[in-house]
C-alpha cells in the first residue's frame, strides 16, 4: 500500500525527526487561533495535570453532573472512519473498584457509583467489567475497561503485536459501536499514547473500506485530529510506531473487524505505571495527587 511505501521511504531517509518536527510546526501555525479559555479559569487551573496540555474550548467535553462542567478531556472525531473518541488525562489514584480493595466506589460529588463485576488477565493487558450507576436517576450502564498495557509515556511499544491484540479485543467487544457513545482513552496527558491509538485505529478502520486506499493519508488524519486535541502523538518514535502498527494491523485485523461486537461504554488506560500500585486501600478519597511534569 501507499502507507507501506511511505514508511519505507521515511525509514530509508531516516527522516522521522524531520517529518515529526514539520507536523509539530504546521500544527502550531494551524492552531494558533484556537481558544482554550475555559481550561485557564482560576477554578479549573488545578484540574490540568500539565500546564501545556489544555483542551480547546470547541471540542472540550462538558460534564453534566456536579458543580463544575470542566474536565481536561476532548472529543476527537474522524468522520472518514466513522469514529469518535474521548481523550483525557487520567493517571492518578485507583479510580475504579478492582475487587481486592473495593467492590464498589461511590463518587458523591457527581452522584455516581461504580460496581465491580469481573476481571480477566490477558497476556498484555487486564480487562475489567463494571456497572456504572447514576444515583440520582437510577440509570445504569455496563462498562468495559482495559488497563495495565505496557507503554511508557513518550515511548512506543517495541513491536505492534501486543497493541494489535489490545485493539482487536477492544473492537471485538463493541467499544466503537456508535449506539454507545464515544469510548474514552486516557494516559497521562491524554495526547501521546492516546493519540497514537486513535490514529492507528482510525486508519485501520478506513483502509479496508475504501475503494481508493491511496487516498488514505496517515499524515492528513493526524493533522485533522490535532485540531481537536493538542499534541496528539508526542514523538517521532510514536509516529513511526503508528505506521508499523497500521502495516502489521492490515495483515491481521481484517477478521477482527468482521466480528466487531456490540456492547458498552468503554474506557482504556494506556499508561503502564498507572493506578494499580495504590497501597492506601481504605484511603481512596484522600486524593493521591497525580505525578506532574
Ligand atoms: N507539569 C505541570 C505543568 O507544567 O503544568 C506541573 C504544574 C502544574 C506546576 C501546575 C505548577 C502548577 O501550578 P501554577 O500554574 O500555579 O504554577
Ligand atoms: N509537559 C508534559 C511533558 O512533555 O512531559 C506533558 C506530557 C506528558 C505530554 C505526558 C505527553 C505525555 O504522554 P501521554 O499523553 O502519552 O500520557
Amino acid at each position: 500500500s501507499n502507507i507501506e511505501e511511505e514508511f519505507l521511504k521515511i525509514e530509508k531517509e531516516c527522516a522521522w525527526n524531520t517529518i515529526f518536527n514539520k507536523i509539530a510546526n504546521d500544527h502550531y501555525m494551524k492552531t494558533s487561533h484556537k481558544k482554550y479559555d475555559t481550561a485557564l479559569f482560576n477554578v479549573n487551573r488545578a484540574l490540568n495535570r500539565f500546564r501545556d496540555v489544555l483542551p480547546y474550548d470547541d471540542t472540550r467535553v462538558c460534564l453534566t453532573q456536579g458543580s463544575n462542567d470542566y474536565i481536561n478531556a476532548s472529543y476527537v472525531q474522524v468522520p472518514a472512519a466513522n469514529r469518535k473518541y474521548i481523550l483525557t488525562q487520567n493517571k492518578c489514584w485507583l479510580y475504579y473498584p478492582d475487587y481486592q480493595n473495593d467492590s464498589e466506589i461511590k463518587f458523591d460529588d457527581v452522584d455516581l457509583k461504580v460496581t465491580f463485576i469481573s476481571d480477566r488477565q490477558y497476556r498484555y493487558y487486564t480487562q475489567r467489567k463494571f456497572e456504572l450507576i447514576n444515583l440520582s436517576t437510577g440509570e445504569s450502564r455496563p462498562i468495559i475497561h482495559w488497563s495495565d498495557f505496557d507503554w511508557p509515556d513518550h515511548g512506543a511499544p517495541k513491536n505492534p503485536e501486543p497493541f494489535l491484540q489490545l485493539l482487536g479485543d477492544v473492537r471485538h467487544c463493541g467499544a466503537f459501536d456508535v449506539r454507545y457513545g464515544p469510548p474514552i482513552l486516557h494516559c497521562s496527558a491524554g495526547i501521546g499514547r492516546s493519540g497514537t491509538f486513535v490514529l492507528v485505529d482510525s486508519i485501520l478502520k478506513m483502509l479496508p473500506h475504501t475503494q481508493t486506499p491511496s487516498d488514505v493519508s496517515l499524515m492528513d488524519v493526524l493533522a485533522h485530529i490535532r485540531m481537536q486535541r493538542y499534541g496528539l502523538i508526542q514523538t517521532p518514535e510514536q509516529l513511526r510506531f503508528s505506521y508499523i502498527a497500521v502495516i502489521a494491523g492490515l495483515k491481521i485485523l481484517n477478521e477482527i473487524e468482521q466480528t466487531e461486537g456490540s456492547f458498552i461504554e468503554c474506557s482504556f488506560n494506556l499508561s503502564s505505571d498507572s493506578e494499580s500500585d495504590d497501597d492506601d486501600k481504605n484511603n481512596f478519597n484522600s486524593k493521591r495527587y497525580p505525578k506532574v511534569c
